[in-house]
């Protein structure tokens, strides 16, 4: 019998032993290592029930019981660590063995890593996974990119370790270089601006609306049998139906609203500005954590302000409909910008990705999984500019407009921020509006720089003076 394991997982952290457990039952041998020890005997000694799953104690160990081609997935901390290991692995490899990063790795240094490890004559992977531990566990959504025959060593074990839908298992080869790593990070990217959506809905309900976290859990539990049905609406119904053991309170309401990031939501916004593509939604989310971080200096404002919450609406099946679709578009607008941001890129950095593909891998394991992604499916392949403009989604879109302005308009009047529902809107009024104010843009540059104008009734590029000559 080949003692020789098929894999080996460096990282025992949430992702790495979730991983090996969900590999091994698959009925792979699965090698482990992690920096510290001690983690990888309390993993051994607490969760294995008899997997396929050999420890080991240092990186030369760990490397002697890999089978040839080896294959090894690093499941570690983004950045240094990533780095230190390959830096330690180079030595122990041979020629075709594949390194996979799992983490949540910046594109571009996995485009560096890919190229550090080709110079020795190694196969890279950068691969985003994406369900967090339940998922790494009993079926993530796995996102690989990097050289296509690294894949051809992995995929048997990935797509089986991957969440299975009903078009598949959730991991495909996406494209070269960084390009798993990008796509991970723009799913990201969409995750912030889809749970800020949430959570400002949350707190119209329970601001304006005056509703308990019972009865908010009761909304987000029979909308998630609607079109907006998903893996955060229905965490979120979950989430406000736990009790804190000790006050008997909802958990929830303990909870500092301080939130924090560890920067793909910033990457993603960042990457977009330098390729042009406007994600006003996105970023607004990334903001939106960035402010609510300054608790204490809020708490003042506030007192300053002499802010109170007076609820003041009567809550109705109307208004529940009227949120309900408010947030349908709020998610709608969150998936045109992150594929409009990978259509652009995948030019830009020739990545060739298949977008339709991308969509449905996201269906199954991971945290974006949601219903509508059947009908973006559809949507991509009409191969719209953007995808609430696609047939499949522009009447539903129309309507759903209409609902969020009456929403916007409340949480304005109330005071109640609602940064990505506003930016939702002024993001399909923008792109459906044939004229924007950047005529007087330009005027304003052309005056103060001499920047030139266009004409809209003559070719050509003009320049004036617009008041009497400064010198
Ligand atoms: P963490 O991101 O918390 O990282 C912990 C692991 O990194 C441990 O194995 C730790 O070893 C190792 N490590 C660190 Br920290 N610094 C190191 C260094 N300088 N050298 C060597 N090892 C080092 O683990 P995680 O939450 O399991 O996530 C793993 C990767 O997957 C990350 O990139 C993460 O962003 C990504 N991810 C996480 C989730 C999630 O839900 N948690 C979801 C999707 C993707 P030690 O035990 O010796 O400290």
């Amino acid at each position: 019998m080949n003692t020789m394991c098929d894999i080996g997982i460096i990282g025992m952290a949430v992702m790495g032993q979730n991983l090996a457990l969900n590999i091994a039952r698959k009925g792979f041998r699965v090698a482990v290592f992690n920096r510290t020890q001690e983690r990888t005997r309390e993993f051994v000694n607490t969760r294995l029930q008899g997997e396929p799953i050999v420890p080991t104690h240092s990186l030369e160990e760990f490397v002697s019981v890999l089978g040839k081609p080896r294959r090894i997935m690093l499941m570690v901390k983004a950045g240094q660590a990533v780095d230190e290991f390959m830096e330690a692995l180079f030595p122990l490899l041979e020629p075709g063995d594949l390194i996979i990063d799992g983490g949540n790795s910046f594109f571009q240094d996995t485009e560096r890593r890919l190229q550090e490890a080709e110079k020795r004559g190694l196969l890279f992977l950068g691969t985003g996974v994406s369900g967090g531990e339940y998922g790494a566990l009993h079926g993530p959504s796995i996102m690989p990119g990097g050289h296509r025959e690294g894949y051809e060593l992995v995929s048997e074990i990935l797509e089986r370790a991957a969440a299975q839908v009903e078009d598949g298992p959730c991991c495909s080869y996406l494209g070269p270089g960084g390009s798993g790593h990008f796509v991970k990070m723009v799913h990201n990217g969409i995750e912030y601006a889809m749970m800020e959506a949430i959570a400002e809905i949350y707190d119209i309900l329970r601001k304006i609306y005056g509703l308990s976290s019972s009865a908010i859990q009761s909304i987000f539990e029979e909308w998630n049998e609607s079109d907006v049905a998903s893996y955060l609406v229905e965490i979120t119904g979950k989430i406000l139906g736990v009790e804190d053991p000790e006050t008997k309170k909802p958990l929830v309401d303990l909870i500092l609203d301080a939130a924090e990031q560890k920067g793909t939501g910033k990457w993603t916004s960042q990457v977009a500005f330098d390729l042009g593509v406007p994600t006003p939604v996105i970023n607004q989310a990334v903001i939106a954590r960035s402010l609510s971080s300054f608790k204490e200096k809020r708490v003042l404002l506030s007192q300053i302000w002499g802010r109170k919450n007076d609820t003041a609406l009567c809550f109705d099946s109307k208004a529940k409909d009227a949120l309900r679709q408010t947030l349908f578009l709020s998610m709608v607008a969150a998936f045109s910008e992150g594929f409009h941001l990978l259509q652009v890129a995948s030019e830009e950095l020739q990545y060739n990705l298949n977008l339709v593909d991308i969509a449905r891998i996201w269906k199954g394991g991971c945290i974006l999984r949601a219903r509508m992604l059947s009908s973006i499916q559809k949507a991509l392949a009409e191969n719209p500019l953007l995808i609430f403009a696609a047939s499949e989604f522009t009447q539903k879109v129309k309507e759903s407009t209409k609902y969020a302005r009456q929403i916007v308009k409340t949480a304005l009047e109330f005071a109640t921020p609602v940064p990505v529902l506003s930016a939702t809107l002024a993001y399909i009024d923008s792109w459906t509006s044939a004229s924007l104010p950047a005529n007087l843009l330009q005027a304003q540059r052309d005056f103060f720089g001499a920047h030139t104008y266009k004409r809209i009734d003559r070719p050509g590029t003009f320049h004036t003076v617009w008041e009497g000559e400064t010198e």
